[in-house]
This record gives C-alpha cells, sequence and structure tokens, in this order.
C-alpha cells in the first residue's frame, strides 16, 4: 500500500502556515471572545524533545486549533525555560558557554516543534535567559524588594560542597543533591530569601475557584499546611523564662503530662540539670547527625530528660521537661506539650520512657487503640468535661487568653522561599550594596547583564562564580554616586517561569511588563497543560508572584491559571518476560486482559512499561517516529494512546495504526493516479443514515474535544470513515465537514486534502462545522405490531424513541385502532428495534 506523502505534505504546510503568519495574533479584537492556551514551556536540554514534551504540546494544540475555527482570538506561545543547572554543569564538563549551549538547545527544540505543526505564534517567542527577558524577571524582584517581600537572612541552608552552592530544601531529598545526589549538609548563610509566607492564606483560598486536578490543589494545600490551634506558654519555677508551645488541640491540655523541646530548642542549655547535662549533650549531638525526614519518619521514638519541670496552667501539675528528635526546630516553637492520650506520638514516647497518660476525650465504645485522635467528650478534663472537641477547643482558647496563658493561632508548614543561588548562570540581582546595606538599582540601570566570564565554575564558596567578575563586580550606585558591590548571588531556575505567561501577552514591550490593556484582553490563561511534577512549586511559586503583582496593580486577576491539566506520563514500550526471560513483541498475543504466548497460549506472560530512561534503554525519539510515519500520525497517536491525564506505555506499532487510519482517509478523498480527486467521492446528495452519522460525529468529536477526551474524538472520526467505505462512496458535501474535523487533531493532512476540494486558503479559521440535532432523530425504524399474537401491522417510529412512545403510536396507528376498538388493553411490550406486542381482552 502506498502511503500518502506525508513528508511533501508536512513540509509544504508547515512552510505555508510559516510564510502566511498564519497563527500570529495582532490585535485586541472586542468582537470575538479571547481564549488562551499554554504550554508549560520547556527547559531545552542538550537531548532534544522528548515523547512527552508533545503529548501536553498536541493537547493544547488541539484545542487551539478548535477555538480558532469555533470563532476564538486565540493565543498560543510557546519558549524557553532556559537558565538552569544543566547548562552550567554542562559548561564546567566541556568548556562550552552556556549560553552558547542553551542557543544551540533551543535551535534545537524549536525545529522539533515546528516539525510537529504546533500553531504557534511564533513571533511572541521568549527566552528566559535573554536580557531583554529578563530585565523584567529583576524588575519584579524589585518590586517584592521594595514592598519587604524579599530580604536577607542568615538561614541554615543545604550546602553542596560537590556542586559548590546551597541548594533549596525541593532539590535535597534525603540529605543528598536532587541532580548528581551528592551529600549535602546544613550551614548558615546569608540568603535572599521571599517572604512566600505572608501569602500563606491568599495561596489557600485562591485554590477553591480553580478548576484544577483535586490531587493539585490537595498537594498545594498540604505544602502550605495550614493549622489552626494555639499557643500556650508553660511556666518554669525559679526561671523568669516560659516555654510556648503551639499545639493543634488545646482542649487537650488538661491530659499534658510532660513536654518536649527539639534538641536544638534555646532553652536546652539553660534548662538542663547538672547531672543531666552529659546525657543531653549526647543527645543533642547524635540528633545532628540526622535529616528532617528521618526525624518525622523513625519508628522507635527515643529523647532524653532535662532535669527540668514546668507547669501545666490548666491543673497546676507539674510535668517533666524531656528534649527528643521528633519535635523539630523549624516548626511551631519547636517545642510541644505532649498529650499521650491523644496524640500516637506522645503514647509511643510515654510508653517507652514509663511517663503518665491521661485521657481527656473519652474513646467510643470498645476502642482497643492505643491514642485516640477522634471525637468525643472531654473527660478529665475540669472545666471542659463533657464538651465535644470543637466546643472544647473554644473554650479553652477563650479560658487561656482570660488568663495570659495563651491565644489562638495558625501555623503554616510553608516557609520563606530561599531566593539566592552560588551560580552563574541565572539572573543577576538587581541589587548592589553600599556599606553593606542592600540597595535596589533604578529601572532605567536594568537589566543587570550577565557579566563574559571565561570560568564559570561555582567558587565554591557561598560568594559563586560572579565574585571573579571583578570589573562587574565593583560599580558606582547610579542613584547616590557611591561605590557599590554587585550582589554576587543569581536567582533560582524558578524565577524566569514565574511570570512568563504575562511576556507572551506583550513580549517586546521595551517600557513595560505588559502593557495593562492587553494584560486585560488575555488574562487569565483560559487552559494551562503540563506535567504533575510542577504541582507544586512551579504552580505555587507562580501563583505567589502573580498575587503580588496583583495586589501591586500591576495584573487584573486574582489568580494566573483558570483550568489546569496534566498530561499522564507516557512510559517506555511494554516489556514482556516469561520467568523474568525478556520475550520479543512478535510472540506475545493479548486474551482478554492477559498476555500470553502465541504459541503457548497457556504460558502466562509478564508485561510491564517502565519510565524512559537512558540506562533502562527504552527511551523513544520522536524525530525517528516523525520520519518513518509523519507528524499528523505522530499527533494522532499520542492523543489516541488514552485519557490525556493517564500514565501510558508507549507503542510504536500502534503508531502505525493511526497512520493506516490518515491512509484510509487520505484515499477517501484523493485519487493518487489520477493525481487528483477520488472516484469514490460523489456529488450525490447524503442520505439520511448518512447525515444521521455525520452530525452524530459533530457532537461528539466536539464535545470531546471540549473536554479533552482526544482518543474518543479519534475513534468516532475512525467510526465515519469506516461507515464511508461502507456506503461505497461520500458525497463532496460530507467530504468537507470530514476535513474539517479533522483539522485541529492531523493539521497537516486536512489542510491538504482542504485545498484539494478546491479552497484557495488555509481551514485554520474556518467555521466549525455545526451540528444539527434535526438529523439525528430523522432516521426511522419500521416496527411490526402483534395483537394477541396476531401480526396486524407495522408502524414507523423515530429509531431512539423509547418504549412510551413506541406503543403510543402503536396504539394510534390507523390499522391497530381497528383492531383495538371496544377491547380492554390488558399488556403492552415493546422488544426494542423488533416488534410491539398487545394483549387485549374483551
Ligand atoms: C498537643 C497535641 C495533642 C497535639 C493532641 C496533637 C494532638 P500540625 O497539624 O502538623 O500542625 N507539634 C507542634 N510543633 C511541633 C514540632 N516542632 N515538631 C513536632 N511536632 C510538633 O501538628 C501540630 C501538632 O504537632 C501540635 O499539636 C503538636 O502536638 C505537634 F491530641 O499538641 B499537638
Amino acid at each position: 500500500m502506498a502511503g500518502y506523502p506525508f513528508k511533501t505534505i508536512e513540509a509544504k504546510w508547515q512552510r505555508y502556515w510559516e510564510t502566511n503568519k498564519t497563527f500570529s495574533v495582532t490585535a485586541i479584537d472586542k468582537s470575538r471572545p479571547k481564549y488562551y492556551v499554554l504550554d508549560m514551556f520547556p527547559y531545552p536540554s542538550g537531548d532534544g524533545l522528548h515523547v512527552g514534551h508533545p503529548e501536553g504540546y498536541t493537547a493544547s494544540d488541539i484545542v487551539a486549533r478548535y477555538k480558532r475555527m469555533r470563532g476564538f482570538n486565540v493565543l498560543h506561545p510557546m519558549g524557553w525555560d532556559a537558565f538552569g543547572l544543566p547548562a552550567e554543569q554542562y559548561a564546567i564538563k566541556t568548556g562550552t558557554h552556556p549560553k552558547i549551549t542553551t542557543e544551540k538547545n533551543v535551535n534545537r527544540f524549536r525545529t522539533q516543534l515546528k516539525a510537529l505543526g504546533f500553531s504557534y505564534d511564533w513571533e511572541r517567542e521568549v527566552n528566559t535567559t535573554d536580557p531583554h527577558y529578563y530585565r523584567w524577571t529583576q524588575w519584579i524582584f524589585k518590586q517584592l524588594f521594595e514592598r519587604g517581600l524579599a530580604y536577607q537572612d542568615e538561614k541554615p541552608v543545604w550546602w553542596c560542597a560537590e556542586l559548590g552552592t546551597t541548594l533549596a530544601n525541593e532539590e535535597v531529598i534525603d540529605g543528598k543533591s536532587e541532580i548528581g545526589g551528592f551529600a549535602c549538609v546544613r550551614r548558615p548563610l546569608r540568603q535572599w530569601v521571599l517572604k512566600i509566607t505572608e501569602y500563606a492564606d491568599a495561596l489557600l483560598a485562591g485554590l477553591d475557584d480553580l478548576d484544577w486536578p483535586a490531587s493539585t490543589k490537595e498537594m498545594q494545600r498540604n505544602w502550605i499546611g495550614r493549622s489552626d490551634g494555639a499557643e500556650i506558654d508553660f511556666a518554669i519555677p525559679g526561671n523568669a523564662r516560659r516555654i510556648r508551645v503551639f499545639t493543634t488541640r488545646p482542649d487537650t491540655l488538661f491530659g499534658a503530662t510532660y513536654m518536649v523541646l527539639a534538641p536544638e530548642h534555646e532553652l536546652v542549655d539553660a534548662l538542663t540539670t547538672k547531672p543531666q547535662k552529659r546525657a543531653v549533650a549526647a543527645y543533642r549531638e547524635q540528633a545532628a547527625s540526622k535529616s528532617e525526614l528521618e526525624r518525622t519518619a523513625q519508628k522507635d521514638k527515643t529523647g532524653v530528660f532535662t532535669g527540668a519541670y514546668a507547669v501545666n496552667a490548666a491543673n497546676g501539675k507539674s510535668i517533666p521537661i524531656w528534649i527528643a528528635d521528633y519535635v523539630l526546630a523549624g516548626y511551631g516553637t519547636g517545642a510541644i506539650m505532649a498529650v499521650p492520650g491523644q496524640d500516637q506520638r506522645d503514647w509511643e514516647f510515654a510508653t517507652e520512657y514509663a511517663l503518665p497518660i491521661v485521657r481527656t476525650v473519652a474513646p467510643p465504645a470498645g476502642f482497643a487503640g492505643e491514642a485516640y485522635t477522634g471525637d468525643g467528650v472531654a473527660i478529665n478534663s475540669g472545666f471542659l468535661d463533657g464538651l465535644r472537641v470543637e466546643d472544647a477547643k473554644a473554650r479553652m482558647i477563650a479560658w487561656l487568653e482570660a488568663g495570659g496563658h495563651g491565644a489562638r493561632r495558625v501555623n503554616y508548614k510553608l516557609r520563606d522561599w530561599l531566593f539566592s543561588r552560588q551560580r552563574y548562570w541565572g539572573e543577576p540581582f538587581p541589587i548592589v550594596f553600599i556599606d553593606g546595606e542592600p540597595r535596589a538599582l533604578p529601572d532605567d540601570a536594568l537589566p543587570v547583564t550577565l557579566p563574559e566570564l571565561e570560568d564559570f565554575r561555582p567558587s565554591g564558596s557561598p560568594e559563586g562564580p560572579l565574585a571573579a567578575a571583578r570589573a562587574w563586580l565593583e560599580t558606582v550606585d547610579p542613584t547616590s554616586g557611591r561605590p557599590a558591590r554587585r550582589e554576587t548571588n543569581t536567582m533560582p531556575q524558578w524565577a524566569g517561569s514565574c511570570w512568563y505567561y504575562l511576556r507572551f501577552i506583550d513580549p517586546h514591550n521595551a517600557k513595560r511588563l505588559v502593557d495593562p490593556d492587553l494584560e486585560k484582553y488575555w488574562m487569565p490563561v483560559d487552559l494551562y497543560i503540563g506535567g504533575s511534577e510542577h504541582a507544586v512549586l512551579h504552580l505555587l511559586y507562580a501563583r505567589f508572584w502573580h498575587k503580588v503583582l496583583y495586589d501591586a496593580g500591576f495584573v487584573s486577576t486574582p489568580e494566573p491559571f483558570i483550568k489546569l491539566v496534566h498530561q499522564g506520563t507516557i512510559l517506555g514500550e511494554l516489556e514482556y518476560t516469561v520467568n523474568g526471560e525478556r520475550v520479543a513483541e512478535d510472540l506475545v498475543e493479548k486474551h482478554g486482559d492477559r498476555f500470553v504466548l502465541r504459541d503457548r497460549p497457556e504460558v502466562p506472560v509478564d508485561a510491564r512499561a517502565y519510565k524512559m530512561s537512558k540506562s533502562r534503554g527504552n527511551v523513544v525519539n520522536p524525530d525517528e517516529v516523525v520520519e518513518r510515519f509523519g507528524a499528523d500520525a505522530f499527533r494522532l497517536y499520542e492523543m489516541f494512546m488514552g485519557p490525556l491525564e493517564q500514565v501510558k506505555p508507549w507503542s510504536t506499532r500502534s503508531v502505525d495504526g493511526t497512520h493506516r487510519f490518515l491512509n484510509r482517509v487520505w484515499r477517501l478523498i484523493v485519487d493518487e493516479r489520477r493525481d487528483g480527486l477520488a472516484e469514490t467521492l460523489a456529488d450525490r446528495a447524503p442520505t439520511a443514515e448518512e447525515l444521521r452519522l455525520l452530525h452524530q460525529t459533530i457532537a461528539t468529536v466536539s464535545e470531546d474535544i471540549e473536554a479533552l477526551r482526544f482518543n474518543t474524538a479519534i475513534s468516532a472520526l475512525m467510526e465515519l470513515t469506516n461507515a464511508a467505505y461502507k456506503w461505497g462512496s461520500l458525497p463532496k458535501t460530507l467530504a468537507e465537514p470530514l476535513v474539517l474535523l479533522l483539522a485541529p487533531l492531523a493539521p497537516h493532512m486536512a489542510e491538504e486534502l482542504w485545498q484539494r476540494l478546491g479552497h484557495a486558503a488555509s481551514l485554520a479559521y474556518e467555521p466549525w462545522p455545526s451540528y444539527e440535532p434535526k438529523y439525528l432523530v430523522t432516521a426511522t425504524l419500521e416496527i411490526p405490531v402483534q395483537i394477541n399474537g396476531k401480526m396486524r401491522g407495522r408502524i414507523e417510529v423515530p429509531s431512539d424513541a423509547d418504549e412510551q412512545q413506541v406503543i403510543e403510536l402503536a396504539r394510534a396507528d390507523e390499522t391497530v385502532l381497528r383492531y383495538l376498538e371496544g377491547k380492554e388493553l390488558k399488556r403492552a411490550i415493546y422488544v426494542p428495534g423488533r416488534i410491539v406486542n398487545l394483549v387485549v381482552a374483551g
């Protein structure tokens, strides 16, 4: 079978779209609704495009093309998130400047994306490493700085000696760097920190109205980790200081039988009694070597008594003060009141060290567990007795506040965002230091460009590689004319992606970040598609910056991304094994949902898919697939694999399937030998059945694209194509809508067919075929009617009529009516599509 000439066609239409600027968007058009559909722009890595990239990009492209045909003014841009560690690490290895590597990678990515026929407005391309772009990243930092939302702080940070840099919490996993797996230690350093905690509540509240995956919203909620509770002060007899704790369960105060300080707590030295000093010192040393994760995850609770006591204000009892590493220094106040009756960790600790346990909430009858954390009635709790948990909390807080023992308090897991990196390949800060004091540079001194460096390796000191650029480093503050020193840190990789969606709206504006009218017209992003690995960091950081810009009046919407969808990871090809031995795909057959050997179906085959990785050797190169089957078949396959959000294995064999489908569509309309239209393309009027199927397909494809159910949209088009082959010929009036329906999914072929059907211009802005419900109900069936077992007539009914409708039609039929006259209808049965049975008496 000679396939359709996809290479020529795809190159031809890519050229056409480019020269005609088919997808460039220029004006605010108030006469049409706008639609902003955004992809998470890629980091242009040295490996080129991965088959995972085009999954989300194809989905968004289908929506963009569909919305254009539906009359929307569509913004669909693409750019590069190009600062970051890999280019710098590659530079360190090979001596190639990150700028050169980045440019090369960007060019490769761009070529690959263009070869897939995505309808981006390429005139809006942005690159986060371009000084015209990062000038505005710096400008936003200034806004943060001037509002007190960027500050410097001496903080314990992760220091990775191997990488020669500090890392953010999220870049360190189990005490090792996420990139490279090098050992990291905590070390105090002066750092830029962004006050994201000030936006904790706004970031939480904003989630409610977003059309985002529930799991992503939940991850953000957990990351922010709001806890409502109280702070309570505990007096220490013979000591003026008090121990302040944070608790989410002030109602359990009567059950606080001991206290625990984090080993790092500042009061430990002052409280520890002489006989306990050695044990405490030894324990503190041991705790310092554990990561936070180890400390929270460990099963066996350990700790040491300080020798000191505090007073439980609720009942006046003296309770011992311990230190234990299950209490973390960085959360709450770094100290707790321990309530073993209601807290499982405290229960375990109390059991281990024989500390008293008092239940203050009555567990339900038959409760066999240890600590009881559920709701119930307060017991052993003086004035709280008999109250349920929520009421008891409120009563206790009122009592604490009245007596000066404590107050209501909200706590967050969210920490301020460490915003400095000791790297070369990042945005410089728009900051200079005069006598050690940071000053923001005036707007006209921006951008602060990266100096050319010969040696951009991390210096190994917290100063970073920029400290070596002497001429750049020592400068004059343009505002005061005084000698000043530049900031030598750069911004983290997340900075540029925090606001790129705004720059796409007005990418060439040299005067402002974005023109306010344009911003008002295009924002918010209507659909954002990208990987779930960004569920927290990128998506939380971007929302944070956006809210700051909103409060400052630079943007008009409180949230940037209204609807968010994560495409599912594409795994490698299924790998087949029998007893652990690899078996070739050809030898395997699928029986139902099981795999067996083709020749010996009694032998089960284990089929498993793994994440694509170089080490496993199962990475699929999209270029090769496009070369073999064409971009349209590739796009179609990625959408046909299964639901967009689902994790699914790749199968090159199945790309052949979508390729064959496209061939069938092609041959329905084109006759290659005659280099003209196919003979099957008929001038005749379509039959009712043909119209019914067409309109059914229009309805399905439209609904499915709206709901991002591309796999079922493709199935519907396959069914229509199959039916057309059965009809023997395809009326021309049906060929055109078929091509239009195919256009968002397989745009190159659709454009070519459209042209061959006699249209001069691109179909990109052709109105989407409209679905007319009347065609769906025109189809009728002829149904025989029996009365008391005898055939008495035939009636015509709509094919989708229900039982009641059909019976009514039967009873109203003239012939049938004659047999029913004067008789009583006992029973009426409709066997759908087959027969009506009437039973009469008299
Ligand atoms: C007494 C109590 C009784 C508690 C009870 C819980 C249940 P979230 O929800 O995570 O905020 N806590 C407070 N600070 C801590 C720290 N630095 N390290 C370890 N644990 C800490 O949890 C708050 C609860 O975790 C607090 O409420 C405290 O234990 C503990 F029946 O206080 B609770």
